[in-house]
C-alpha cells in the first residue's frame, strides 16, 4: 500500500523533477526577462533563461513519452499499476514545473533577494504547484485520475526531500553554484 502510493507518487512526478534539474544542465544565454527592471529590481533574473526554459520543458515531456515505453516492465516488476502520461499531461507537468520555478523568481526579485538567494518553502515547492496546476488544466481527467489524495499528500511531503537531496548533489559535483 505505502510503496504503491510512493511508487505511484514518484512516477507521476518524475516529469516535473527532471525539468528544474534539465536547465541547470542547459541554462544559459538570453535571460526571458531581458534584463528589464520592474521597480528598480530585476524583473526575473539572469536565473531564468529561454533555453534552460526549454530545455527543460523538452527533457521534462520526452522522459514522459520514455516512462510510457518502460511502464509496463516497470509495472510488473513492483507490481504496481503505476501511471501513464497523455502527451498534454508530460507537457503540462515538464512546463508548469519550470513555470512555477519561474514565478518563484519573480516574487524572490519583489522580495528584494539576488539572484541564487534561498527562500525556504519557495524553493521547494514552487515548481510542485507549477506542474500540479498546468497538468490539472492540460489533462484534468488524467489528473483526477492518477492525483488521488493519499497521492498528493505524498508527493507534498516526498518531494521537498527530493529537492533537498538533489539540490545539494549537484552542488558538490560542482554543476550548481548554491545547494538549494
Ligand atoms: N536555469 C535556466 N532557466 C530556467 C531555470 C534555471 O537557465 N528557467 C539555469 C540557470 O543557469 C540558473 C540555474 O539553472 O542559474 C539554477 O536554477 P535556479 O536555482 O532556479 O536559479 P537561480 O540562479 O538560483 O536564480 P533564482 O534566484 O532566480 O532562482
Ligand atoms: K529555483
Ligand atoms: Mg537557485
Amino acid at each position: 500500500m505505502v510503496v504503491s502510493l510512493v511508487a505511484t507518487a514518484f512516477w507521476a512526478m518524475l516529469p516535473a523533477y527532471v525539468p528544474n534539474n534539465a536547465a541547470v544542465l542547459a541554462g544559459g544565454g538570453r535571460p526571458i526577462d531581458g534584463g528589464r527592471t520592474w521597480g528598480g529590481r530585476r524583473v526575473l533574473g539572469d536565473g531564468k533563461t529561454w533555453r534552460g526554459t526549454a530545455a527543460g520543458t523538452l527533457a521534462g515531456t520526452l522522459l514522459a513519452v520514455v516512462l510510457n515505453a518502460v511502464g509496463p516492465a516497470v509495472s510488473g516488476a513492483l507490481g504496481v499499476a503505476l501511471p501513464t502520461f497523455p502527451l498534454a499531461a508530460g507537457f503540462g507537468l515538464a512546463l508548469g514545473a519550470m513555470l512555477g520555478d519561474i514565478g518563484a523568481s519573480f516574487v524572490k526579485r519583489r522580495s528584494g533577494r539576488e539572484r541564487g538567494a534561498a527562500f525556504p518553502g519557495l524553493d521547494q515547492l514552487d515548481f510542485v504547484v507549477g506542474a500540479l496546476a498546468l497538468a490539472f488544466v492540460a489533462a484534468p481527467g488524467w489528473f483526477a485520475a492518477t492525483f488521488t489524495l493519499p497521492v498528493l499528500a505524498v508527493v507534498l511531503v516526498m518531494t521537498p526531500v527530493l529537492h533537498v537531496v538533489t539540490n545539494v548533489g549537484a552542488y558538490l559535483l560542482g554543476l550548481k553554484n548554491e545547494p538549494w
